[in-house]
């Protein structure tokens, strides 16, 4: 016998939420959330970049990125990877972007997808392809013709691919947001006018990509609407974004450090990472990212330098070789339970703040009827 239309409907609904397929909506904000799928969230994510690791790991990182709270997996898109020659693409192994992005959306999770193209990233020349620099009249990150032409066709193939493989939000895939520039904010006064002329051309060139998920730029503060500014940092919790109708969103929570030649092995205690974190949510925050979940090893010549070291490890909650680093790892798996559990009361409202002597604060999120205990 076959079941009532709406249980029909429910089972098909189901069915299909299985297979990331039924929820393609645009994903929006507002001033407390991102909006996804129809519902305000608070998010939890963390970077892993696919080139370093390999796609045999992929799985079992995700596996245990998601096992301990996170939400989103972040990547950089490293444009001399898949571009090595003018014209001439190379999405093979470790570079193979849609597989980690297929990867990521069969554990259920989401993807912050930052295109750049400039990277930095401590990625050899910032992940700007050698020729470019090769090209007449050409001036990097800045108002500049022949950079912008380059630029906007690297990003536009990028999000043509994910397009075609309908891995954006707003076709049922898991592409929530996506980042355009990176860290421009921190030197544009060396471009004098032509670092606003760049920026405003930079995200009216993205949001014309029409990609249904909301861009940001990180450490820009002048970022023209509809892009969000983002903070990265040890700590964020006294960032405010440049308009009350943006979430706060941190998009590099530097979880260590990474190592140079020479230099001493970076190492982040865990309770200051978890503190500032939590810090971050009790201070409005909407969307938080570690910078880096797992950060891997630089393969090949891709590390950034001067005098970076192939292990890009990081102090990560995952280590290099992919084993869970502890008590980091758990550590903040139960803190972000926690968070989770507020999740409700979080998007709710602002927060009210009473001190109650040094040191002791209180920050009341007013949400009936109760979740958060
Ligand atoms: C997303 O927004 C665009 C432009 O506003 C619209 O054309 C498109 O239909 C929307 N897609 C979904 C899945 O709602
Ligand atoms: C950049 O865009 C902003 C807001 O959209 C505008 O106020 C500003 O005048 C623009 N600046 C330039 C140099 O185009
Ligand atoms: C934005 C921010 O917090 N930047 C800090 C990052 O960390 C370095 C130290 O490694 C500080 O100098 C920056 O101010």
């Amino acid at each position: 016998m076959a079941p009532p239309p709406l249980l029909q409907f429910l089972l098909l609904l189901l069915l299909c939420c299985d297979l990331q397929l039924c929820a393609a909506a645009n994903v929006s904000y507002d001033h407390r959330a991102l909006v996804v799928d129809g519902s305000r969230r608070v998010l939890i994510s963390g970077s892993i970049h696919y080139p370093r690791s390999t796609p045999e790991m992929w799985p079992d990182l995700i596996d245990k990125s998601k096992d301990g709270g996170l939400d989103v997996i972040e990547t950089y898109v490293f444009w001399n990877l898949h571009e090595p020659v003018q014209g001439q693409y190379d999405f093979e192994g470790r570079k193979d972007l849609v597989r980690f992005v297929k990867t990521v959306a069969s554990a259920g999770l989401y993807v912050h997808l930052r295109i750049g193209p400039y990277v930095c990233a401590e990625w050899n020349y910032g992940g700007f392809p050698v020729w470019l620099h090769f090209i007449p009249g050409i001036k990097f990150r800045t108002d500049n013709e022949p950079f912008k032409r380059e630029m906007q066709r690297f990003t536009a193939k990028i999000v043509d691919m994910m397009k075609q493989e309908k891995l954006y939000a707003s076709q049922g895939g898991p592409i929530i947001l996506s980042q355009i520039e990176n860290e421009y904010g921190n030197v544009d006064e060396h471009y004098g006018p032509a670092a606003k002329t760049y920026i405003n051309w930079s995200a009216s060139m993205a949001t014309s990509l029409d990609t249904g998920v909301p861009w940001v730029m990180c450490q820009q503060s002048d970022a023209p609407d509809p892009i969000i500014n983002t903070c990265n940092g040890f700590y964020c919790d006294q960032f405010t974004p440049n308009s009350n109708q943006k979430p706060k969103i941190w998009t590099e929570n530097w979880s260590g450090w990474f190592l140079d030649f020479g230099g001493r092995v970076p190492y982040r205690p865990v309770e200051d990472l978890a503190f500032s974190v939590a810090r971050f949510f009790q201070r409005g925050g909407t969307f938080q990212n570690y910078y880096m979940y797992h950060g891997g090893t630089n393969f090949g010549r891709s590390s950034g330098g001067p005098f970076i070291s192939t292990s890009y490890d990081y102090d990560a909650p995952i280590d290099e070789y992919g084993i869970v680093r502890q008590p980091k790892w758990g550590h903040l798996r139960d803190l972000h339970k926690a968070i989770k559990l507020c999740e409700k009361a979080l998007i709710a409202t602002d927060p009210t703040y009473t001190s109650l002597g040094p040191n002791l604060e209180v920050s009341n999120y007013a949400y009936y009827p109760t979740s958060c205990i």
